[in-house]
């Protein structure tokens, strides 16, 4: 007991030293669980981020669009397989977090439970949703376990690659023909909320703050993280000449940030709880997909299999002609 209160308090010194915790490290299991369930939550929400965008690939209006976009899903699929990897070095197997996301025990963003509509939305998920996913993840390269810190180092790059594009299809269209313009208005309306909602609960809800920040897993709580995304979408959203859908929001020149209306946590908590506009179908996809994919996981299997035993053999060779040498010269050496 006493020893492990004295192993919880050097690890907890680590972490205040600013000292990055690694795979092979002793750490507490609610440290080990926490880490499993935000970075596979993490990698699940790339992963299924995919589905939205993905549909747009044949349908984006020129062929720069469509390589662009093409790039931007491989690269979410590109994050998720880091993350995965990440989560893996705490002990979780892929195999277990996919049985989490198909069992609907473990969660991914609720961002992703909407549809994308028009080519319009896909701007205002590059703006918006890259936007918050860089903001939140900005401070995640600072966490304090190693191996989920230095995946966000890339992904982070990436995104903000992201963010770009997504704010130049915006462009475009809010300086294009008014139908244009009313179409990234009308995706600026259906994202704003969704996107304000992503940072997760408000803090006083937030079940998993505390600890995680005790841990530097989080270094900002999801309100701060919430207003610095308000604060700058707002001012982009003037540049475009688009209006934020919040008659409420207004600048407080008191605490120098912008304030929103309500925002409805009921409707966040439905769709985290999985009664979301796409809910059913991302995961139905999701499901069918890995079902399709089996025969190259057997595939590669097979494949690492066979070069294991290949392996083997070479080394029992290589091993098996050594001692044939050594007994040759010790017969020569004999004979001498
Ligand atoms: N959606 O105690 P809290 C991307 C859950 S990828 C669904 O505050 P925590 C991108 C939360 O999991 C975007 N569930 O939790 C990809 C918890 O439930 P559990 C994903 C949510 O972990 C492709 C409960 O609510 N980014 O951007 O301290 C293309 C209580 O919450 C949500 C990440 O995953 C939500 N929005 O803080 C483009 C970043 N919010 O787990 C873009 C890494 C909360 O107990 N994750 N919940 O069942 C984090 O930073 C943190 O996990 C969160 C939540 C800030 C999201």
């Amino acid at each position: 007991m006493a020893e492990a209160q004295d192993l919880e308090a050097r690890f907890q010194a680590r972490i205040d030293n600013e000292e990055r915790i690694e795979p092979k490290d002793w750490m507490p299991d609610a440290y080990r669980k926490t880490l499993i369930r935000q970075i596979s939550q993490h990698a699940h929400s790339e992963v299924i981020g995919m589905q939205p965008e993905g549909t747009w690939i044949t349908r984006a209006p020129s062929l720069k669009r469509k390589t662009i976009l093409l790039s931007k899903v491989q690269d979410e699929g590109g994050h998720g397989l880091y993350l995965y990897s990440a989560a893996e070095t705490l002990g979780a197997s892929r195999e277990e977090m996919i049985a989490a996301l198909h069992g609907e025990r473990a969660k991914y963003s609720s961002i992703f439970n909407y549809p994308a509509l028009t080519w319009a939305d896909i701007g205002a998920i590059g703006w918006l949703v890259d936007s918050a996913a860089i903001i939140n993840q900005i401070p995640l390269q600072r966490c304090s376990y190693g191996p989920y810190a230095r995946a966000m180092v890339r992904i982070c790059k990436e995104e903000s690659f992201h963010q770009r594009q997504g704010y130049d299809i915006m462009v475009s269209l809010a300086t294009g023909t008014p139908e244009q313009k009313a179409m990234a208005q009308d995706a600026l309306n259906r994202w704003w909320w969704p996107s304000v909602q992503m940072f997760g609960p408000p803090d006083d809800a937030s079940t998993h703050s505390a600890r995680s920040m005790a841990w530097k897993i989080k270094r900002y709580s999801n309100d701060e993280l919430r207003q610095k995304f308000i604060d700058q979408a707002v001012e982009q959203a003037k540049i475009l000449g688009l209006e934020v859908p919040d008659p409420d929001l207004e600048w407080d020149e008191a605490s120098g940030h912008y304030r929103t209306g309500a925002i409805d946590w009921d409707e966040f908590n439905r769709v985290v709880a999985g009664d979301g506009p796409c809910n059913r179908e991302r995961l139905e996809t999701h499901r069918r997909v890995h079902e399709d994919g089996a025969w190259v996981r057997e595939a590669v299997a097979a494949y690492a299999e066979k070069q294991a035993a290949r392996q083997a053999q070479q080394v029992a060779r290589e091993a098996n002609a050594g001692e044939a040498e050594q007994s040759r010269r010790v017969s020569r050496g004999r004979e001498l």
